[in-house]
Order: C-alpha cells, then structure tokens, then sequence
C-alpha cells in the first residue's frame, strides 16, 4: 500500500506521521495512520487524535462549500453558496461597519487552530492587520498571555520561552499541567510518555502541583495538591527559601535580583501553606531540590497561566529558574534554536501592554489585543467603538472563552458575521456567512510556531498529503481575497503605497514566503526539507545566553516594573484569605488525550467508551451535601448555572471540582453536527468574565461555585 509523510497539526506536539493512502488523484483518501518512526522529533509517537486525523477529513459534517444563513436561531436554514458570493457578502458586511461606524467597528477573535496552521502565519495575520481594528481578541488570552508579557518583560520577546531541557534534565518541577493527556504545551514534547520513562531510568524524577492526581501526577516521583489559584505565593516561597538558605547563583548578565529578595520577603512557606494546602517544610523543601539537582526544570501552564496571578506565577517560575542557575543549562530550561527564528527576525512582535484600552471597563491590551472576556461588553455596548461586525477565525469563543453562553447572545445583535471555520457550531452558527477552507491533510506544513518552544530542535517541512477537491479555498487565498474585496470597499482606504505592499505579501504563497524565511535564517533551505519530509535534525537545546537575548542591552532585569506592580494585589488577596480560611467548593478544568478543545466531538472514534463530561468530585465533599455518585448536579456560580451527573473521585483535592472544557454542545438548529449527541455542559457558562489576571488573561481556575442536587 503506498504511504505518504504527514504530520498532526491538531496539538504542539506536532507528531509526524505515516499515511497509507488509496486511490488516485481527487479520489486519494486515507486509510491508516501510525507514528513516524523516523520523525527525530516525535520518533514513531502517536496519540488517539493523530490516528483520527483523516477522520476530520471524511466527516460528512465537515463544511465543504460556504453557508449563508437564512432565518434565525432554531429555525435558521443553511443555504450552500459559491466562493465568489460568499466573500462579496463578507466584504460587503465588514466593510460596511467599517465605513459607517469606523474602524473599531469590526471585531475578530482568531482561535486555537491558527497556531497550527502554515497559511495563518503567514496570510491570516496579515489579513486582519489590513482590517486595522483595535477590537482585536484570541484564544490567547484564555490560555497563555501570562507566559508572553513575562518572557517580553525578561528576554525582551514574547516568544522567546526557555524550554525545559526534558531529555536531559533530573529534576523536573510541573504546576498545573498534565502532558500525559495534552503532550505538552508551550513545551513541545511528543512522545512525553517514553521521555519521562527516560527520565527516570536516568535516576531523575518529576514532581506534580496540581488540585487533580492527575495521568501526569500518578506518573510522577510526587504528587503535591494544590489550592487552586494559590501557586503564585507557592512559588515566591520557594523563590524566598532560596534566598534564606543562600540558595542562589544566578549568571552575571541578570539585574535586580537583590530587589527580587525584598519582594518575595513577605512571602513565608508557612504563609504559603495556609492558602494552598502545601506544606511549609514541602514548600522548602522542593526549593532546595530544584537548587541541588544538576539539571532541573521548573516548568507551569494552564493551570497557573489561567489564574488571577498568572502573570505573577510564571515569573516566579523564571526566577526559580535563573536563581537556581537552570536558565541556559544543559538538563534545565534553555532558548531554542529554530530554522525560521520568529524571535530574532521579528516575524511576531517584542510585545506591548496598555497601549490603548478596551472601550466599556478600560483593560489594557496586551501585544495587539484586549482579553477575550471584554468582547460580550464591547458587542452589546452602545456608543462610538462598540463592535457591530464580527470576523471569528478557527474559534469557539462561544465554549471557550468566560460566560460563553451570553458571548453567543450577544453575537445575534450584531450587524453582520462571518465565520471562517471547517464547522457549524456554538459559535458559527451565529454568523451570517461561514466560509471553509481546506483541511490540514490538504495544505503544506511547517510549524513556525511549535518548532520554536520544542524540546528538541529539529525541522520538517511536509507537502499536503491530499489534493486540492475542485471549487475548494485553502485558508490563505481566503484570507487574500477578502483583504483585498474589504479594501476595495473601504470609503477611507490606506495609502497606494501601503496597499501594494500588502498585496505583494498576500500575493505569494504560504510555502514561498516560507522558503525566503528558511533561506534568510540560513539554518536549512526547502530543498533540503523536502528531501527528507520525516524532518531534520538540528540537535539538543544549547546555551545561547546572553546572545540570545532581545533586551536592548543583553541583561535580563529579574524585577520588571509592570510585572512586580502587581505584587500588592497578591498581597492583598493573600492577607484576606489568611484571615478568612476558604470553605467553599472551587471549579477547575481538565483535559483528556481524546479531546481536542471544543472541535473534535464529531470524531467517533475518539468519542467511544466511557463518558467524559463529568463534574468530579472528592467523595467527602459529595457526602457532606448528600449527593450520591452518579447523581444529576446542579453546579452553579456568579456567572450561571449547569445540570451535569457528577462522578465521586479520590483524585480530587476536597474542595475542588473539575469540568472538561470544551463540552456542551446541546444547542437546538437544523443541519448541526453529530457533536451535539456527545453529552456534557460548557465550563465556560460557569467561568467568570470579571476575573483577570495582570495580562487580562481569564482567570478561568479556581472558580467559586456552589454544588446541589438536581
Ligand atoms: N474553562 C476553560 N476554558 C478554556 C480552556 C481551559 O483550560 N479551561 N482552555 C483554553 C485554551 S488553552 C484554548 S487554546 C482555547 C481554545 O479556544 P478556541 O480556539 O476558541 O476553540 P477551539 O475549540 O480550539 O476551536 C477551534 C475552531 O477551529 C475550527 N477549525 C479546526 N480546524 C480548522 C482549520 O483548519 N481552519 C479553520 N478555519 N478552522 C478550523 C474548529 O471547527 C473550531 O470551530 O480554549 C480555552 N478555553
Ligand atoms: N488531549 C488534548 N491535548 C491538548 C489540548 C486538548 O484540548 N486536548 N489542548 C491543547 C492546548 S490548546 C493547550 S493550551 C494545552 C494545555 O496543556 P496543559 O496545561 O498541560 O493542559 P491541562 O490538561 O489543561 O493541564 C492543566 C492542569 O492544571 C491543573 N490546575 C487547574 N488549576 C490549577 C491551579 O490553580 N494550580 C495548579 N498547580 N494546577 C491547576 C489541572 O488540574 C490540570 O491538570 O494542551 C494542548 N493539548
Ligand atoms: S500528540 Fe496526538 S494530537 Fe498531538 S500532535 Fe501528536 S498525534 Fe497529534
Ligand atoms: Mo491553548
């Protein structure tokens, strides 16, 4: 059977893969997919999701042509259109806000999955500059905007993210992740089962912080529980022990560390365990592990980013990293080195904060965008800025982002909306107009973004696997045609000269643009990727300080201003819960190896077996409200309320419950997809849109909520 290189697009573990294809050219299709053994990053890994990859392919709910909505909520119809009609619609509704209300007027939330794809880096941002609207939101910022403004405040970039050096590391430190079910974040890692048997065949060993005994903690040396949203006082303890036990050796090119001791210097363990539960003699304890162990990794995601102190937390976590000497040491935390360097070529910005803020409450933006959990506000808003068009691009905001379910709402009151997206769903099905590109199997591949946070570096560049069907758009000439069908219908339009340029860019294909940044990088060429489609090899993560660095003078400043600023309201929120022990229950999320967020419910293949939406919960928490296992919950909180069955767990912390994120798909409509059979609520109808961390990140762990029986 013949057999192609592909690679999975859907995680940043970026697996490569092996696929067995049958037929002939518009007829090719996919029968198998397995790991590629000769991948040198992913090296023959594979998870439930990769193998169902052509499955998103085959979907018969898959949109392949563009929609138009005819009616309204239950009763709207979906008509098939042409491309050509479809993006006249678009550009007339966008471009209509715009000339009637201004710029602003226009809204565009860019999701998860543009990360993941080669044409959204290259046209997608490009595109949405061209709309120059400051209502500009993303996925983002319910995810990892704490780890961007920390890494632009410290090595002057926000991408440039040190990576824990897993293969060689002997100590290594999580909060708040579970790569054994996400494979990794902001940490590149396929393959993370076989690496962490490597670890501690080599005698290292990893330590967990986490409210849930999660896959990843009932792997680990240890396992610690955690009260959700405490960490970053954890972390400063630790960041403080290191100080008291003379601890610290951080390189010569680092600022500010003696003010980084008086900051920390309010920060006890025995303080730190009254407000998360760990242990103060622990608390030190893991402090001195990190600082002995020759190679550790501190290393926090989710579960930290996604807190009222994300910001806090993560630089906490560098500072462990740099006091402990792990920053830029073989087996710690290292900057990677990647054949398209989007660092130093400035292919994404250094970063910015507060150059404008959103209308209604006055958050900052961060990097060119306000948080997610304003766009419900700035939608239904009245008055000079409000939105009165949106543009969502490969997002569910209406599932992911805080108080989803009011987002969808608010959706209806607006002018126009499109979608660009393979799906009709929570949030598509609130557009005027979807318009569906190609999928994954169908484009050519690089990972501009994951070959840059990978624990390894290496480069791959694959081909499209599958044709191009007939009458098909792949993203990127989507993303062209409508900058230039919006400006052609633009009363004020930017300058001949402005314009050119961005047609000339827009013009070029996603793998040319490509080609000129491998061949500008000198590291390796397309021709050479092309000759070995499994990926090359670039090696182990290597010190590169201080050259790496993007701060203007090469130093790294340990007690950035706009960071520590938000140290008295940690100090704050800490004094009030020293003083008030918390009793109630708090909600936190959870991932698991089959789901992928809110889009891959459709997949049956990795929706058979046991049922994963439920509410988790410690057994003593359900006795004391008199709730059996099993049982139909009401679980509510400030925000809203949801009827789930709940599942009595042990690996619960007392006090903390868990909903997966990306559930809830039961909405009424005609032609939605199968997904909507797949049981569960959305986390996000709990989740509060007021709780912000310093970056506007959504606070989405740690979420008051009151459970009774339904
Ligand atoms: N409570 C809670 N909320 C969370 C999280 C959490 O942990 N807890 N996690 C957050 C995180 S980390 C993230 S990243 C966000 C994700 O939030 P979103 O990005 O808003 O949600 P996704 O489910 O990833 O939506 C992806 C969309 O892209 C579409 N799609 C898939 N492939 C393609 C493609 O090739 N082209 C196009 N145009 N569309 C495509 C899918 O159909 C789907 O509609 O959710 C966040 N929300
Ligand atoms: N299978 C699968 N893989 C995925 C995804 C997916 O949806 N499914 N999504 C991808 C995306 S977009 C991302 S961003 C990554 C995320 O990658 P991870 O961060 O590894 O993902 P999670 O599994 O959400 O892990 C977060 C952990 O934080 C814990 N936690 C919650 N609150 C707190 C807290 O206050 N403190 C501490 N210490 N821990 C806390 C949770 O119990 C959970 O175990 O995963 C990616 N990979
Ligand atoms: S871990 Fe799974 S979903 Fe992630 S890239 Fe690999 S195969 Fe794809
Ligand atoms: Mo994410």
């Amino acid at each position: 059977m013949p057999t192609r290189i592909g690679v999975c697009n859907l995680c940043e573990a970026i697996c490569g893969l092996e696929l067995t294809v049958e037929g002939d050219g518009p007829d090719l299709r996919v029968t198998a997919i397995r790991g590629n053994d000769q991948d040198p990053l992913s090296r023959g890994y594979i998870c439930p999701k990769g193998v169902s990859l052509a499955d998103v392919h085959a979907d018969p709910d898959r949109l392949r042509t563009p929609v138009r909505r005819v009616g309204e909520g239950a009763d709207a119809e979906w008509v098939d259109i042409g491309w050509d009609e479809a993006l006249d619609l678009v550009a007339d509704g966008l471009a209509r806000a715009v000339n009637e209300h201004g710029r602003d007027a226009i809204g565009v939330y860019l999701g998860n999955p543009n990360a993941h794809a080669l044409g959204s880096a290259t046209h997608g941002l490009a595109m949405v500059k061209t709309l120059r609207t400051r209502n500009r939101f993303s996925a983002s910022s319910v995810d990892q905007i704490p780890h961007q403004l920390v890494a632009w405040q410290l090595y002057g970039h926000q991408l440039l993210l040190p990576i824990p050096d897993i293969d060689r590391t002997s100590y290594f430190l999580v909060f708040g992740a579970n790569p054994m079910a996400s494979n990794g974040s902001l940490m590149t890692v396929p393959d993370f089962p076989n690496r962490l048997r490597d670890l501690r065949a080599r005698g290292g060993r990893m330590v967990v912080v986490d409210p849930r005994r999660t896959e990843t903690a009932k792997v680990a040396d240890e396992h610690l529980f955690v009260r959700p949203g405490s960490d970053a006082v954890v972390i400063l303890a630790m960041v403080r022990t290191l100080f008291a036990e003379g601890l610290t050796r951080p390189a010569p090119y680092v600022d500010h560390v003696d003010r980084v001791r008086e900051l920390v210097e309010p920060f006890t363990p025995e303080a730190a365990e009254r407000v998360s539960g760990i242990a103060a003699d622990d608390v030190r304890r893991l402090a001195r592990e990190l600082a002995a162990a020759d190679g550790s990794a501190a290393y926090g995601r989710i579960g930290v980013s996604t807190t009222g102190f994300g910001s806090l937390a993560q630089w906490g976590i560098q500072c462990l990293n740099i006091l402990t000497g792990s920053f830029d040491h073989p087996g710690g935390v290292l900057f990677t080195e990647p054949a398209v360097d989007f660092v130093a070529r400035r292919f994404v910005g250094t970063g910015h904060y507060d150059l404008w803020r959103s209308r209604v409450r006055g958050i900052p933006e961060y990097g060119g965008e306000l948080p997610a959990a304003v766009m419900r506000e700035e939608i239904e808003t009245p008055g000079d800025g409000q939105i009165r068009a949106m543009l969502t691009i490969a997002g569910n905001p209406v599932l992911s982002t805080p108080d989803g379910r009011r987002l969808g709402e608010a959706f209806d009151s607006l002018d126009f909306m499109a979608a660009i997206d393979i799906y009709l769903n929570e949030t598509t099905r609130h557009a005027d107009v979807i318009l569906p590109p190609t999928t994954a199997l169908e484009r050519d591949h690089y990972d501009i973004v994951f070959h840059g946070l990978a624990v390894r570096n290496t480069a791959r560049f694959t081909p499209a696997v599958l044709p191009k069907p007939d009458g098909a758009m792949h993203d990127h000439e989507i993303y062209r045609e409508l900058a230039l069908r919006v400006q052609k219908r633009l009363v004020r339009r930017p300058s001949l000269r402005t314009r050119l340029r961005q047609r000339a860019r827009l013009a070029m294909t996603p793998t040319r643009i490509l080609a000129g940044l491998l061949r500008t990088n000198g590291v390796t060429t397309l021709k050479q990727l092309r000759a070995h489609p499994e990926g090359i090899d670039l090696g182990p993560l290597r010190p590169t300080m201080p050259e790496r660095l993007q701060t203007k003078d090469k130093r790294i400043d340990l007690a950035p201003d706009l960071v520590v600023s938000d140290l008295p309201r940690l100090r704050t929120w800490f004094d009030e819960r020293l003083s008030s022990s918390p009793d109630g229950l708090v909600l936190i999320g959870r991932r698991h190896k089959q789901d992928n967020n809110a889009w891959f419910h459709n997949i049956e293949r990795v929706n058979r077996g046991r049922p994963r939406h439920r509410l988790l919960m410690h057994p003593d928490d359900l006795s004391a409200r008199g709730i059996t296992d099993g049982a139909l919950v009401r679980v509510a909180s400030r925000v809203g309320e949801v009827t789930v069955d709940v599942q009595a767990s042990d690996d619960m912390m007392p006090g903390v419950v868990s909903l997966p994120h990306g559930y809830g798909h039961q909405v009424d409509g005609t032609r939605l997809s199968r997904a909507t059979k797949v049981p569960g609520v959305s986390i996000n109808d709990l989740t509060d849109p007021e709780a912000l961390d310093l970056s506007g990140n959504a606070a989405l762990s740690g979420v008051p909520v009151t459970v009774t029986p339904a």
